[in-house]
């Protein structure tokens, strides 16, 4: 008989953990990570199943079971949402799927403190080619009163306003990665139990490492200060930290996480035809923004802090640069020229 090893902690028991440390704490976090946690063990069956397309149905026909396929991307958007909007901590969701915010207007929402939004499945041009791919979300406590439908303004906050934010990456295994003020941590799904348990404690980003990335059939089109930086990457010596590698997945979600642990930077820059840039500031930039910072790390647009850039509207988009600290520091030493 196999026993259950105790020394592993699941992201239930670390979050109520967690929690112990704020006597007035209501656990209504700890809910909605669960809740996260749960539609994305959901999403990672279905992702695992993403090469079966042509055996289970395209997207739009009826499978055997009468249900309608969905592109992976919108089954994701349904399962954060479902979860959401059926739990006890989330009063109302934006998603890079939906075109505005969706506020749960049902007394159990109205009185939940915090509002979620997030990238369903992020890199999904990767889905069709066995690419790790993820969900991005951050979570935001309300600005409006509590006991009333949430509002567009307790979306429209400064990502420094973050309570947490997180990311799941279905992958050669699948992870959750989460940060809170105290922290950034990291769960591994354990497909034996079905539950994400604590793999990487206390996530420290290293502050130089040796990988750039950078979609580089871009490169005429970045500025040149950009540019300058780009070559000075590809011109690393043993002399000056080098050599460098290029690293580009082309989901962000899983540049970030790699840089994250391994150290490097990630640039997704404006290019001449998209002045604003590609990345949405508030499902892809602000959480991973927020993780970095609390990680060691730093995150700008290129003249100013990602997280103290104030939303207009859900979709904006930003220039992104993050990474570890010393090599967003020389970035930006050739952005401030
Ligand atoms: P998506 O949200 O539609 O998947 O787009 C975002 C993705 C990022 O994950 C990735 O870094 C970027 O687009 C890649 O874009 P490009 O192919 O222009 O380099
Ligand atoms: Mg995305």
């Amino acid at each position: 008989m196999t026993l259950i090893n105790r020394r592993v902690q699941t992201l239930d028991e670390f979050t109520i953990q967690q929690m112990r440390n704020f006597p007035n704490a209501t656990g209504e976090l700890s809910g909605l990570l669960r809740d996260i946690g749960l539609a994305a063990k959901r999403v990672n069956v279905e992702v695992n199943k993403a090469g079966l397309v042509d055996i289970l149905g395209d997207a739009g026909a009826v499978n055997v079971q009468g249900e309608e396929v969905k592109k992976l991307d919108v089954y994701a958007n349904d399962q954060f949402m479902g979860v959401l909007r059926h739990g006890i901590s989330c009063a109302g969701i934006g998603s890079e799927e939906l075109d505005d915010v969706v506020i749960f207007d049902d007394e159990i929402s109205n009185n939940s403190k915090y509002v979620c939004l997030f990238d369903p499945l992020d890199g999904s041009a990767n889905i069709d080619v066995n690419v790790s791919i993820g969900t991005i979300f951050s979570v935001f406590r309300r600005v409006s009163p509590v006991g009333q439908p949430a509002t567009k303004d307790d979306f429209l906050q400064a990502g420094v306003k973050q309570v947490a934010a997180g990311y799941v990456i279905y992958g050669s295994s699948t992870i959750l990665v989460y940060a809170t003020r105290r922290g950034v941590n990291g769960f591994t799904l354990d497909p034996s139990i079905g539950e994400f348990t604590l793999s990487h404690p206390d996530i420290k980003c290293p502050p130089a490492g040796k990988i750039y990335s950078v979609n580089h059939g871009n490169f005429f089109q970045y500025e040149e200060a950009v540019k300058d930086y780009i070559t000075v990457c590809q011109k690393k010596d043993k002399t000056s930290g080098g050599p460098y590698t290029q690293r580009y997945i082309g989901s962000m979600v899983s540049d970030v996480h790699r840089n994250l642990i391994k150290g490097g930077i990630f640039m997704y820059p404006a290019i001449k035809d998209r002045p604003e840039g590609k990345l949405r500031l508030m499902y892809e930039c602000n959480p991973c923004a927020f993780i970095l910072e609390v990680a060691g790390g730093k995150a700008t647009d290129g003249e100013q802090r990602i997280l103290d850039k104030v939303p207009t509207h859900i979709h904006e988009r930003t220039p992104f640069f993050t990474g570890s600290k010393l090599m967003m520091e020389e970035l930006e030493s050739y952005l401030n020229k």
